[in-house]
């Protein structure tokens, strides 16, 4: 690995965050993928020999659990979902080089000689720890299997991560007030005899690659304090059928077995195989390529630059366990970590069980092109901003900027160029200077997107070399020149045309397919993937076809037709008409806690100062990943409140919706921030409270 600015000599792998094999995709799954694909497209536009793979994560209780539901093997379970996003990924032009899955022969092997090179270097230990069990099914409960309260924030959590509340990986035995996710029952805890991976030992290591790992702020920020303080080891076997064995004569004994269960039932942790994928997945390319081609052993495990694109939940596990592992056997670390904040949906979080999700099929399925989506997820927010997905958003930002700036300028000029003068004027001439100048400004941005590890950016260049390109005709009018000034006209055209090939050659990463038709359409041969970032300003061929227009504008119509279809949807799911979560998320009447059995009396009720309150501003508190401040006009005066909706909520569209405000909490204080009340909400997802007619702010409620 490297720190030099890309490109680089060196192979460069860019990872994906693997999906679980256990339940349709929708769209807000796509964002990490979309991301990794541009930017590994970037790369190589910018000359960077660079293998981009991910796979299907077939292991661990995420799919145990699902596939139990539906009622077969977690093999075929797992099999079928895997096949399923291996078929979805290109329709999204999401194009891994290989897309392999953790139970494939490639993986079991390098994880068991991955794991038996730790072990040897004297990295893995054994321990006796509590697990969780449920004595009704007499069966271990590892992660998914067990729910609790996390002992770090209080906030309820699944075995392994505390999902809801601060988001840190939890270690077997660590969840409180355990329940088991089969019966409901409270779990037991018993002892049993397990691996561990001894994290602690690489404290040092860690402080000083956190140091040098590039990527998004928070990959490179966050993991500082986990690194700093009690790092713990990690329990890196689980008592169950459903994964990789513990290699074979490094397997650990249960200290009680009992007869026919226990001790041969112990697989690799899930999060051991699954990041192993990436260089399995990696060397399968190599085994189909070649090695001359690209070099898996090289790129891992002598000079690679190695680029994990992840959503933001599971930087911990690779910015902490997972470099460990790698340095554990002398392999190449990380050089960069980009994680993606979450997306919603309408401002709310996106809910597979209530079937508030634009599926990935659905989206295809309305015939809208993949180049749009891309285009919206790469570039609506910065990578590691959290991002709101609404159909009303996404026909503005299509209409606006891929109708009206990048194909409106595309077609105008080509359509000019081919009219008057058949196709580029005059091709050697070359370009003016200021053109010239502008293009190579945008190469300068294309270039410093990719160093700063920003898609975004990456897009922005293009989109903004296109809104100079109408500028520019604007500006020159070659339409009044043609007759008077018809050199000037050739020129003003020649320039266009330049700029519109610059536009396929940089935009291609973002929108893959619709800049595959610029490309021709600019008379480029092959694909603008195929080229490098130098093709931009390389002379288009003279002869030039009659362009067609890129992009189609959205009716506002069809937006409307697509938010009634998802209501439609979620009404549907509401009214019991469900599919499964997939994930576990189900709040189905089984999860509901029972009515409270105490009473209290009406006095009690009275003491309750409840208000109807008005959202007044809304913003997300730095630092802290779900809260936010709300000020909230209460009629009698204004308060600042602190609540967990940040990340269920779109902040921008909460001023002006009416609350419910419990006025009379006494005061708290939340990261350094005062809180002054509470805002009501239902539910998992913070589903805020309101009223259904016109109380004014300050009014009580009773
Ligand atoms: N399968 C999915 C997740 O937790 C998990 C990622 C593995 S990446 C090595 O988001
Ligand atoms: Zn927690």
């Amino acid at each position: 690995m490297s720190h030099e600015e890309f490109p680089t000599d060196r192979p460069a792998v860019v990872t994906c965050g693997l999906p679980y094999a256990n339940g349709d995709l929708h769209i807000g799954h796509l964002r990490t993928y979309v991301g990794g694909d541009v930017y590994a497209r970037a790369l190589r536009t910018l000359g960077q020999e660079t293998a981009f793979v991910s796979g299907s994560d077939m292991h661990g209780t995420p799919v145990a659990v699902n596939a139990e539901a539906a009622g077969v093997s977690p093999e075929s379970f797992a099999l079928d979902w895997h096949e399923t996003y291996e078929e979805t990924f290109p329709k999204f032009r999401v194009d891994f080089d290989n897309y392999g899955h953790t139970h494939d022969e490639t993986n079991v092997e390098l994880t068991t000689d991955v794991v038996r090179a730790l072990a040897e270097n004297g990295h893995v230990y054994e321990k006796e720890i509590m697990v969780a069990y449920d004595p009704a099914e007499k069966q271990s409960l590892p992660d998914r299997y067990v729910e609790g309260t996390c002992p770090y924030c209080g906030d309820r959590a699944r075995g392994d991560e505390c999902d809801e509340g601060c988001g840190r990986h939890l270690e077997p035995g660590e969840i409180e007030e355990p329940r088991s996710t089969i019966t409901g029952n409270p779990a037991e805890y018993r002892e049993q005899t397990h691996k561990f991976f001894r994290v602690s030992a690489f404290q040092e290591y860690l402080g000083a690659f956190i140091d040098r790992l590039e990527g998004t702020a928070n990959a490179q920020n966050q993991p500082r304090e986990w690194i700093e303080g009690d790092l713990r080891d990690w329990c890196i076997t689980r008592d169950m059928d459903w994964g990789i064995d513990y290699p074979e004569g490094e397997k650990p004994r249960s200290s009680e077995p009992e007869a026919g269960e226990g001790a041969d039932d112990l697989v690799l942790y899930v999060w051991v195989d699954a990041p192993i994928e990436y260089v399995s997945s990696t060397k399968q390319y190599t085994e189909r390529v070649g090695a001359d081609v690209f070099d898996w052993d090289e790129a891992w495990r002598e000079d690679g630059e190695i680029v994990h694109v992840i959503g933001r939940d599971i930087i911990q596990h690779h910015t902490v366990f997972w470099p460990a592992m790698l340095h554990g056997v002398d392999y190449e670390e990380p050089r960069a970590v980009m994680a993606s904040g979450f997306i919603t949906l309408n401002g709310q979080g996106f809910s597979t069980s209530r079937n508030r999700a634009v599926w990935a099929d659905e989206y295809l399925d309305e015939g809208f092109d993949p180049d749009l989506l891309r285009y919206y997820l790469a570039t609506n927010g910065g990578f590691q901003q959290d991002v709101d997905f609404s159909w009303e958003r996404f026909r503005e930002r299509v209409n606006n900027e891929l109708v009206g700036t990048v194909g409106n300028f595309a077609y105008r000029a080509l359509l000019f160029a081919h009219r008057e003068f058949g196709g580029t004027p005059d091709p050697e001439a070359g370009v003016s200077e200021e053109v010239h100048d502008r293009i190579e400004a945008a190469i300068g941005e294309f270039g410093a997107a990719v160093n700063d590890y920003s898609v975004r950016k990456v897009g922005d260049a293009a989109v903004s070399l296109a809104a100079f390109g109408n500028e520019y005709i604007q500006r020159h009018e070659p339409w009044n020149l043609i007759d008077d000034d018809p050199d000037r006209a050739a020129q003003v055209i020649r320039d266009c045309v330049q700029v519109a090939k610059a536009i396929a050659v940089l935009f291609a990463p973002v929108a893959p397919g619709t800049c595959e038709r610029l490309w021709s359409q600019v008379g480029g041969e092959g694909s603008p993937h195929d080229v490098e970032i130098e093709a931009a300003l390389e002379p288009p061929t003279a002869d030039l076809d009659e362009p067609t227009e890129l992009y189609e504008k959205i009716p506002e119509e069809r937006v409307e037709a697509l938010n009634a279809k998802l209501e439609e949807r979620i009404e549907a799911a509401e009214n019991g008409d469900t599919g499964d979560d997939g994930n576990g998320n189900d709040t189905d009447a089984a999860d509901l806690d029972p009515i409270v059995d105490d009473r209290i009396d009406f006095d009690t009720f009275e003491s309750l100062d409840i208000r109807v309150g008005e959202i007044v501003t809304a913003d997300g508190i730095e630092g802290a990943d779900k809260l936010a401040r709300l000020t909230v006009d209460l009629g009698v005066e204004k308060r600042q409140i602190v609540a967990g909706i940040k990340q269920l909520h779109n902040l921008e569209a909460l001023p002006g919706t009416r609350v419910i405000v419990l006025a009379n909490l006494e005061r708290a204080e939340l990261f350094d921030v005062e809180s002054n009340g509470m805002v009501l909400a239902a539910g998992e997802e913070a589903d805020l409270l309101t009223t259904l007619d016109d109380a004014v702010p300050g009014e009580r409620v009773r």
